[in-house]
């Protein structure tokens, strides 16, 4: 422990800071569960919207995929031809946002989810997600890969899929993380996240590490079990990754994914998604390429964190420390 008393720890990344109070998680709960979902599946659902043949929502029929598939998401929250409207009024302001959403199928089957996947299965998911930000980046500045695993949060489907979103803005996100790692190359010359990495390395946090990778739960994690993954070398986005290191990816991945379906021996659900250099990519060298994974589980398969009350009005709060996350997470 760090400190044993109650505390705040900084977030270099954002700028933001979140208070640590361990212990707390003794106290009794008598509020919402969830439900665990079924874990049972098979392995082609004949009313999924999203296995391969199948008719989707808007009425276009699937192919029938045999690795990964990608298409148009039939619901858009951004489309390519918008134009360039501003509104302003006083305090009001408003721009349009022209962009993209697409889905991502793992594989065609319904019941693979990335976490049971072998490595050269995720290896072709990796293989997509480099792909799709390299051509989305030749007209967006923010290609956003994520992925939301879960009914707890808000997957629509359980085929196991992905989505990317590219937008002409660059999102809140996205901008506060450009302006820490910016302020921290001009001061040092070397990529924030690649020195918080190797920082780490070998210590309490980390969870799994290769030659290539690392994963480990962040010294200023929100989440109970929140996860940093990033290369070992200044790689600044997804297409950059080598070979070798987008087979390291894939191995880590499925050790990770591993360990999180064991904490509770039921499939993890989470948030997770990858940031790297916006375009124009050669004025972001400041950039490192990392993946941020937010379970919300926190005690079981059924009780959640929620951010509410001084979280939403004051500041992020959490109550077993990250280092007892990840000493459980390596024990798993
Ligand atoms: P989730 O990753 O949150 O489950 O979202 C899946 C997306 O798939 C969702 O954005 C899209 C939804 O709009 N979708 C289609 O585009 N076509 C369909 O037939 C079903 C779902
Ligand atoms: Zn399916």
């Amino acid at each position: 422990m760090v400190i044993d008393a109650p505390h705040r720890r900084l977030n270099p990344l954002t700028g933001e800071w979140v208070l640590v109070s361990a212990g707390r998680t003794d106290r009794p709960w008598l509020g919402s569960t969830e439900t665990p979902a079924r874990t049972e599946r098979p392995d082609y659902d004949p009313r999924c919207y999203l296995c391969p043949g199948n008719t989707r929502a808007g009425g276009v029929v699937n192919p029938e995929y045999p690795t990964t598939f990608v298409f148009d998401n039939d619901f858009a929250a951004l489309r390519p031809d918008v134009g360039h409207e501003r509104f302003e009024e006083g305090l009001l302001r408003a721009e349009s946002e022209a962009g993209v959403c697409r889905v991502l199928c793992y594989s065609p089957r319904h019941d693979l989810d990335l976490a049971l996947m072998k490595p050269d299965g995720i290896r072709a998911v990796i293989d997509v997600w480099a792909a799709e930000t390299s051509e989305l980046a030749n007209t967006y500045t923010w290609v956003q890969v994520f992925e939301n695993r879960g009914a707890a949060m808000g997957a629509s489907n359980p085929h196991p899929h992905g989505q990317i979103w590219a937008g002409a803005a660059l999102p809140n996100e996205a901008r506060t993380e450009d302006h820490h790692q910016r302020t921290h190359w001009a001061a040092h010359g070397s990529p924030l996240v690649l020195d918080y990495a190797l920082q780490e390395l070998g210590g309490e946090r980390v969870v799994a590490a290769s030659e290539t990778w690392v994963g480990l739960v962040p010294f200023w994690a929100v989440w109970p079990f929140e996860m940093l993954v990033a290369p070992l070398r200044h790689v600044v986005s997804l297409p950059d990754l080598t070979d070798v290191e987008r087979n390291g990816l894939a191995e880590i991945l499925a050790d990770v994914l591993g360990r999180y379906d064991r904490i509770f021996d039921h499939p993890f659900p989470y948030s997770m998604g990858w940031h790297g250099a916006p375009s124009p990519i050669a004025d972001h060298p400041h950039w490192q390429l990392h993946a941020h994974f937010y379970p919300p589980m926190l005690r079981s398969a059924t009780v959640r964190k929620h951010m509410v009350g001084y979280e939403l009005l004051a500041e992020k709060q959490r109550d077993v420390t990250p280092e007892s996350a990840a000493h459980r997470l390596r024990s798993l």
